[in-house]
């Protein structure tokens, strides 16, 4: 049975605004109360969502959520009608409006976690929300998440869904920008590589002393669990402290696999040809060849990683087997990271074709072409049982569009997000998107 890596990418929500949210997320610090483009920034996302279509990659769109969160505030003592409850927080509290407002759940790589059938005990596809716990602002996330991923693989018989871990430090979770997966065809068993930045429990594992590490070990061991992983077929490994220090926020700013390759920075990880040889072994099991281009500090720094976001790239498969890395248009204007992406396409090896793109309303919050994305691999008959209204097409593209050019705003500054008028806006626009996704009711305000 042919199988596919399909990209579902998450669609930038109306209340897209630069709140300065996440500490130890460089761009998130550096653009803070920035006025923001909702409209430009879901465009560009839409464009490349389209373009990987019209490359032939399978292609879906996750639909973004209810903002500013009336409920998650009414939680914190606010209340009134809607309106009142926006503004007194404004008044009051305008850090908790500005969180909950913010249209993070545009980075689906911190959706959930997924495993494929090919990997699980049951032979379903498994999903867990992940908790992003570690920010306020993406803590209240995953329920609508789950809900839309409920909509979107709804066939019991193939997917089973997983509520998020118990939302406390320890078991911080930060889904697939944390997790990656090797195999040699995306329908067969593979190794699920699972990247911590400290223990909670354990405390042999060095933890960054400035930033947060968000992901902890204990809550991938989780996910691993609840997905009926085999122990063979898993790979645990913890990212280097020093660099989370330096911005390295989730494991998908400096590192990216994809089929039988990993494409990582030097400094990356702790304890890397012990966690090298790992992945070959248990790859060489299930008749994986596994391969890695480690990119040298000499040539990129980690500050140029950071900055670029080199690492946050998509890892794509053509038909010929060789593949394609899509970048943020910041890697073409860091002279060391297109010098090193040239060398690196022209090498012969199989990363040989470059795609650049503009994204830079997502990436000035710290969010590049892997964090807008949520993989899932599926083999024919899961992906006929998906909800076709999310699946990519060249009408379906026709009408996001219009609906973005219809309901969105194209500047956002911190005082607009007080209007009571963009809870409405941001409403009416939902309502009639998940009539265009096919989606049901998912919001809350379609529910309650
Ligand atoms: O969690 N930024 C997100 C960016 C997530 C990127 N995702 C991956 N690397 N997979 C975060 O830090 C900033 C919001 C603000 O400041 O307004 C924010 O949430």
């Amino acid at each position: 049975m042919k199988s596919y890596e399909v990209n579902f990418d998450g669609l930038v929500g109306p209340t897209h605004n630069y709140g300065g949210l996440s500490y130890g997320n460089v761009a998130s610090q550096s653009n803070s109360q920035q006025s923001s483009n909702p409209k430009e920034a879901a465009l560009q996302g839409l464009a490349k969502m389209k373009a990987l279509m019209d490359m032939g990659f399978q292609q879906g769109v996750l639909a973004p959520q209810e903002r500013p969160d009336v409920a998650a505030l009414r939680r914190l003592g606010f209340s009134g009608t809607d309106a009142q409850v926006i503004e007194r927080a404004a008044k009051e509290a305008m850090p908790l409006l500005v969180a909950s407002c913010s249209a993070s759940s545009m980075w689906v790589a911190n959706a959930a976690t997924v495993s494929p059938s090919a990997d699980t005990a049951d032979g379903r596809v498994h999903f867990t929300a992940a908790n992003l716990n570690c920010k306020y602002h993406r803590s209240i996330e995953h329920p609508t998440t789950s809900r839309v991923l409920g909509s979107m693989f709804a066939n019991q018989q193939h997917f089973a869904h997983h509520a998020a871990l118990p939302a406390v430090a320890q078991f911080g979770d930060e889904g697939a920008a944390n997790h990656t997966r090797f195999c040699r065809e995306y329908g067969e068993a593979g190794v699920e590589f699972f990247v911590f930045g400290r223990s909670a429990f354990d405390n042999r594992f060095p933890a960054p002393q400035k930033y947060p590490a968000r992901q902890t070990l204990e809550a991938s061991q989780a996910v691993a669990r609840l997905h009926g992983l085999r122990d063979e077929g898993v790979v645990y490994a913890q990212q280097n402290p020093n660099v989370i220090d330096q911005g390295v926020f989730h494991n998908d700013v400096i590192a990216v696999g994809n089929g039988e390759v990993l494409f990582y920075h030097e400094d990356a990880f702790l304890e890397t040809d012990k966690m090298l040889a790992e992945l070959q072994g248990k790859l060489a099991k299930v008749g994986g060849n596994f391969q890695s281009v480690c990119v040298p500090r000499s040539a990129v720094s980690v500050d140029d990683a950071v900055r670029s976001y080199l690492f946050n790239s998509q890892l794509l498969s053509r038909p010929d087997g060789s593949m394609l890395l899509i970048v943020p248009q910041e890697c073409q204007a860091n002279e060391r990271v297109w010098a090193y992406l040239q060398s690196l396409t022209s090498s012969g090896g199989l990363i040989r074709e470059v795609k650049v793109f503009d994204l830079k309303q997502s990436m000035q919050n710290g969010g590049g072409p892997a964090c807008l994305r949520l993989r899932v691999a599926l083999n024919e008959s899961e992906l006929a049982a998906v909800n076709p209204g999310v699946i990519m097409t060249a009408p379906l593209y026709g009408s996001l569009t219009a609906w973005v050019e219809k309901h969105y705003r194209d500047r956002l500054s911190e005082t607009d997000l007080a209007d009571p008028q963009l809870l409405l806006e941001c409403r009416t626009a939902l309502d009639e998107l998940t009539q265009i996704l096919k989606l049901g009711a998912v919001y809350p305000f379609q529910i309650n």
